[in-house]
């Protein structure tokens, strides 16, 4: 049976109603902000929300975040709740808050110059900073106490996020033993190698260690951090039936690959409303060539972005006859701007595309539309729809959803997917035409193969994925993680 979130929501009633459902991450799952002088709320889009919500609406839970809104503060009760959705309370948004200074040494620093850069291979070298350390364990105690402040003494499940927080299962676990407590992480685990350079290892790897389970994308990352832990603390690996146990506690480690909510995005991308939104692209971006491709990524040095582009130029280059036959569009929302290795990628981005449009550009012709904003979810469906392939050329990334997405929205007649093999979706989506993002020749022959291949491979190829993304989506991530958590 495929999962749903109705199948979702049934095995909460049915296997969670005994326990106070708690999650914690740093991005919340709604933000109020000023819109002029009224306050409004946003749902920002994510993987993660989309699962969580319907679990946390079933449970009648608690999601413990970060108040990054700037009217968050004006909207909560005294204990920093306030019930979501607004239009239709049903739990509790509990928000905890950072001056500047800690912002900084937590958000920016320790976890985006730090573990970011040192969990994606990419050759971008962290930054190791003791302030940035002491912020970074002062927040986690911040979440880890409001976490506890919430559970109460009751019997609890606590669900964290990410690399934000690996310190706080630790300090969850040894104030509330009876309570299960998983981490699921969202970006790759490096190798050993690369993770013995940093010096509070120890501390990050016995913080993890305080969960019951810990989720991965994938098996490869399970290995990963079975190796590390395996050469950086006294305690018992088994890589059979992977677990860890450290002074008398144990933790499952297991992949679970995390996906996307494949069949509404399909039924919207069947809807009227994209087809409006289709022609609006076209004439707004003056789409009306005949190969199209599309990109869309948060503007990273994990992304592979320079990567497509030269590989666009080597394409253009080696096939004069696709000249003012082919246009790319690459939709690339900012984040992290204020950190200097952010702000460069942006500049090499900009100065990339000005060149290669400058060396094919004629009549009113330019191969590459980079698009620096955010686009609501319809026109990147649209943009999915519209499109003959998309390219996802990460360096290195744990799952990439914009990979899952696209397929879920795209018209399988005429939609391809060109993937990193670096990415964690290239291990579900084998059918994809897969590339070495490094390899700038055979990325340019990638292209022209997903522009020429013949129709009912491509067909047959993008049936299969989609399939795959069906069956494995979102909802089954956090029914399989649920499910073991309930075993412990
Ligand atoms: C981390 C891991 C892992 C992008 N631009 C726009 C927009 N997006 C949306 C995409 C997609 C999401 O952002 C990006 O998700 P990814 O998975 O591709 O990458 P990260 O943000 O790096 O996420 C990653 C993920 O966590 C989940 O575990 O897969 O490996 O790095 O949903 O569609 N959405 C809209 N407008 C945009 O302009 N609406």
């Amino acid at each position: 049976m495929v999962s749903s979130k109705e199948t979702l929501k049934e095995l909460v009633n049915k296997k969670l109603k005994k326990y106070t459902f708690v999650v914690a991450s740093n991005r919340e799952p709604y933000i109020h902000t000023y819109s002029g002088d009224k306050i409004i709320c946003i749902k920002p889009a994510s993987g993660v929300t989309t699962a969580l919500d319907p679990v946390l609406r079933a449970s009648k839970g608690i999601w413990v975040a970060h108040g990054a809104g700037d009217a968050d503060k004006k909207v909560v009760d005294g204990k920093n709740r306030i019930q979501v959705p607004p239009d239709n309370p049903e739990y509790t948004l509990r928000r905890i808050w950072m001056n500047k200074a800690e912002e900084d040494g937590y958000y920016y620093g320790f976890s985006n110059e730090t573990l970011w850069p040192l969990c994606h291979i990419v050759y971008n070298k962290p930054k190791f900073d003791e302030t940035d350390w002491k912020y970074y364990k002062l927040i986690n105690e911040r979440f880890a106490k409001t976490v506890i402040d919430e559970i109460d003494g009751k019997q609890a499940i606590v669900f964290l996020q990410d690399y934000h927080l690996t310190l706080a299962p630790k300090m969850i676990k040894e104030a509330n033993p009876n309570a299960k407590v998983a981490l699921f992480w969202h970006i790759p685990w490096p190798n050993p190698e690369v993770f013995r350079i940093c010096p509070w290892k120890k501390e990050i790897i016995e913080g993890m260690l305080g969960a019951d389970l810990l989720g991965f994308h994938i098996g490869y990352h399970v290995d990963n951090f079975l190796e590390t832990v395996n050469q950086t603390v006294e305690a018992q690996v088994d890589k059979i039936r992977p677990s860890i146990t450290m002074g008398g506690h144990k933790t499952l480690i297991r992949p679970y690959p995390i996906s996307v909510d494949a069949e509404s995005i399909s039924a919207e991308a069947d809807s009227p409303e994209i087809e409006e939104a289709i022609k609006n692209l076209r004439h707004t971006f003056d789409l009306n060539y005949e190969f199209i491709g599309v990109g869309a990524d948060r503007v990273d040095y994990t992304k592979g972005i320079p990567e497509r582009f030269k590989a666009i130029d080597l394409f253009l280059e080696k096939n004069p006859k696709y000249h003012k036959k082919f246009v790319y569009i690459q939709a690339g929302s900012l984040s992290r701007i204020h950190i200097t290795d952010y702000k460069d990628i942006n500049d090499e981005i900009n100065d990339l595309v000005e060149n290669i449009n400058w060396k094919y550009s004629s009549d009113h012709w330019t191969p590459i539309i980079l698009v620096r904003r955010h686009f609501s979810s319809k026109e990147l469906i649209a943009l999915f729809k519209l499109a003959n392939f998309c390219v996802v050329s990460s360096l290195h990334d744990g799952m990439n959803l914009v990979a899952k997405e696209y397929v879920s929205a795209c018209d399988a007649e005429k939609g391809a997917l060109i993937l990193s093999q670096f990415t964690g979706a290239s291990r579900e989506l084998a059918d994809a035409i897969m590339v070495n993002p490094y390899a700038p020749a055979s990325f340019a022959d990638a292209i022209k193969l997903a522009i020429e291949m013949p129709k009912e491979e491509k067909a047959e190829r993008m049936r299969r994925m989609k399939e795959t993304v069906r069956e494995n989506n979102i909802y089954r991530w956090a029914e399989n993680i649920i499910q073991t958590l309930l075993k412990i």
